[in-house]
């Protein structure tokens, strides 16, 4: 296999610092309170919210393994029974020595240590630290002789696992396990959960493979794609990379592995029923053959990005391309406004192109995060503009979305338009929650989010040899070595409130190298200042700033920004006479708590001047919008006959649509009628 150092790589979390602004703001949330609220909420200890379960399965596994020790031979095996989803305990107070949760409750322990990990990296804590430690412990003691580490299976029996590849996410628990494992090695030097990750990698690497008699299975919910890379690229061992690369290539083979693992299970049953529903977990067909995004969209997004990262490893032009097409797929015909994906509660799934309902949206804050993940490794293959822009928006947009202000509820699903009478109702939209919840049973999004928002410069920033790429502006300072030289900026922003970036070298010697910074696709207008002295050229929707940086030296971007009215592609059936409105990377809506009820009746005047304010929420001051419209007055009688409609002259006011529902439970609405 020809492998590779990549070439454009993110940044690591010691070569920036925070400065004041919106992304520390953020980053200061997930440290102070996101973090430990989760760590509360994985032992059991947040009172009204869903029960996680999650290290008390780790502690019941663990206590397995002392028992084993202590009777040796005698110890006897659980022998597995199909448990199903449990149902929720009445008693919480006494509860058996068993699983509960969902059997891929695990992995919330691993991306919330992921998360801490990315926290302490950016900020030491030393008391967060020590509870990372002890969490890393209770994980460990868990752990099976053989490497073997998922307490569905050590608690409910060992004899069944691997046996349903399909369903059963033994390989996502895996795969979380691995990236939370790295991160914490990368922050802390610490390497007892790198070590644990390692041995149930080469446990799974003795067991799946190509060669010989190794099974010739894949993971039913990806991730171990990019996390075995992850592996790779931390350890230096191939053996991981060749590992990601054939769960890759595997998928989607003919005959079906699943049609196999499905006969095993059921040798009974002829067939198996359930192989139409392959596209759901994008193993319809090989993957290289793929240039529709289907199915399940968290697993579909992160699929793309161990294809993503198999394609740049390896250079491997006909997997880029694959990806490129999937790309494509997403962003053009099956992506929402906000960057969320998944348009249908089914499956939690793509519906086909252009299906995009506001009220019935899934857009799983999971998928959203996942899109990120795509269009960052895109970033990585090829830095154009355009992945950035998504990139971006998915961020401000439907990943934010996913927290409360406060950072203590969350939502899973995120529609573009609520009615919570509709909510509470109707069973189309039941999955809808019009207010963030505490937690969830399955609490995928929550931890994904701090993850996520703890590591966002890395997602800010890639570098190459010489040159440093800005793909979102971030305040902060950041260093980067150039032939042993240490190049230092200083970088001053207000997005995504206002245009403006600033960047300083602030390096004490100068340093020569390229600085490529991202051009807005939302910008109307633009302009930079400083670069005398420096070769500018702009490509692929980047300014690539080359020649030697001096201190002092300060280049200035303005990208405008200002509210702009979007409309949607004509086959969006939904958005037929409605518009949408933007401010930068910012999408806006309208909340009943500003608008009154019955939001279906407003309309917006596309061409009048949209005028700005603030609001206070949460304790903090957000932009709004003030936008001229007018409001159909009511007419009754469920069917009368037809008589010119009524209006009312009206401002709407709009506030960004990350910051909906932390005033209490009412009605929102992205896509608002054009007023004809
Ligand atoms: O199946 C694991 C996670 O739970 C998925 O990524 C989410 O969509 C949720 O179903
Ligand atoms: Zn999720």
């Amino acid at each position: 296999m020809k492998a590779q150092n990549h070439v454009n790589k993110p940044i690591t979390l010691q070569q920036f610092s925070a400065s004041e602004g919106f992304w520390k703001e953020e980053m200061e949330l997930i440290r102070k309170e996101v973090l430990p609220y989760q760590w509360e909420i994985l032992n059991d200890r947040v009172k009204g919210a869903a029960p996680s379960f999650c290290m008390r399965n780790f502690r019941i596994a663990g206590k397995m393994q002392q028992e084993k020790q202590r009777l040796g031979e005698k110890y006897e095996e659980p022998v597995y029974t199909y448990r199903g989803f449990e149902a929720l305990p009445e008693d919480m107070e006494h509860l058996e020595d068993k699983f509960y949760g969902f059997l891929f409750q695990d992995s919330d322990f691993s991306k919330w240590i992921e998360a801490v990990a990315y926290s302490l990296a950016n900020h030491p804590d030393a008391e967060l630290e020590k509870t990372a430690d002890e969490a890393i412990d209770i994980v460990c003691a868990a752990q099976l002789e053989n490497g073997y580490l998922d307490t569905y299976y050590i608690i409910n029996g060992m004899d069944k696992s691997f046996s349903n590849l399909k369903d059963h996410h033994e390989l996502y628990c895996f795969g979380h396990l691995v990236e939370g494992a790295v991160a914490y090695y990368q922050a802390t030097g610490k390497d007892k959960l790198l070590k644990a990750a390692m041995k149930f990698a080469d446990y799974i690497d003795s067991y799946f493979g190509a060669e010989g008699n190794k099974c010739k299975g894949y993971p039913g919910h990806e991730i171990a794609e990019m996390a075995l890379v992850r592996l790779y690229e931390v350890t230096g061992e191939e053996r991981y990379l060749t590992l990601s690369k054939f769960f890759i290539d595997e998928r989607g083979k003919q005959p079906y592995y699943w049609d196999c693992e499905a006969e095993e299970m059921h040798p009974d049953r002829k067939g198996n029923p359930q192989a139409e529903w392959y596209h759901y977990y994008q193993a319809h067909r090989p993957v290289r053959e793929q240039d529709e995004a289907v199915g399940h969209a968290v697993r579909a997004m992160y699929l793309y990005s161990g294809m993503a990262d198999i394609a740049r490893i390896c250079e491997d032009e006909e997997l880029k391309a694959a990806c490129k097409k999937l790309w494509d797929s997403v962003v053009n015909e099956k992506m929402y406004i906000t960057g969320a994906v998944g348009g249908t509660v089914h499956g939690e799934s793509f519906s086909f192109p252009f299906d995009l309902p506001n009220d019935l949206a899934y857009a799983e804050t999971c998928a959203a995060i996942g899109l990120i993940f795509f269009a960052r490794r895109m970033l990585e293959m090829e830095p154009d503009s355009a992945y950035g822009d998504v990139m971006e928006l998915a961020l401000y947009n439907g990943v934010l979305s996913g927290m409360a202000l406060d950072g203590k509820s969350f939502f899973y699903v995120n529609p573009l338009e609520v009615l919570p009478e509709a909510c509470h109702k109707d069973e189309r939209v039941k999955h809808v929650k019009p207010v963030r919840q505490k937690w969830f049973g399955c609490a995928c999004c929550p931890p994904n989010l701090a993850r996520l928002i703890s590591s966002i410069p890395t997602y800010a920033y890639t570098e190459k040899e010489d040159t440093l790429y800005m793909h979102l502006a971030m305040s902060g300072e950041i260093v980067k070595e150039v032939n042993g030289q240490k190049g230092v900026f200083q970088v001053q922003t207000d997005m995504p409130w206002q245009g403006n970036v600033e960047v300083k070298y602030t390096g004490k010697e100068p340093v020569t190298m390229t600085l490529a910074v991202r051009i807005p696709g939302w910008c109307s207008s633009r302009g930079i200042k400083g670069v005398e002295g420096f070769s500018c050229k702009e490509e692929k929707g980047y300014y690539y700033i080359e020649g030697t940086w001096n201190p002092g030296d300060v280049i200035s971007f303005t990208f405008e920004m200002k509210a702009q009215i979007y409309q949607a592609d004509t086959r969006v059936r939904e958005n037929i006479g409605k518009v949408a409105v933007k401010r930068g990377p910012v999408v806006y809506c309208a909340e009943g708590v500003d608008n009154g009820e019955a939001l279906h009746l407003l309309e917006i005047l596309p061409e009048e001047v949209i005028e700005e304010g603030t609001t206070i929420m949460g304790g903090k001051v957000y932009p709004t919008l003030q936008v001229k419209g007018r409001k159909m007055l009511p007419a009754t009688g469920l069917y009368h006959k037809y008589c010119k409609s009524q209006y009312q002259d009206i401002i709407i006011k709009m506030i960004p649509y990350f910051t909906w529902a932390n005033r209490g439970e009412n009605e929102m609405r992205v896509w608002m009628w054009e007023a004809k």
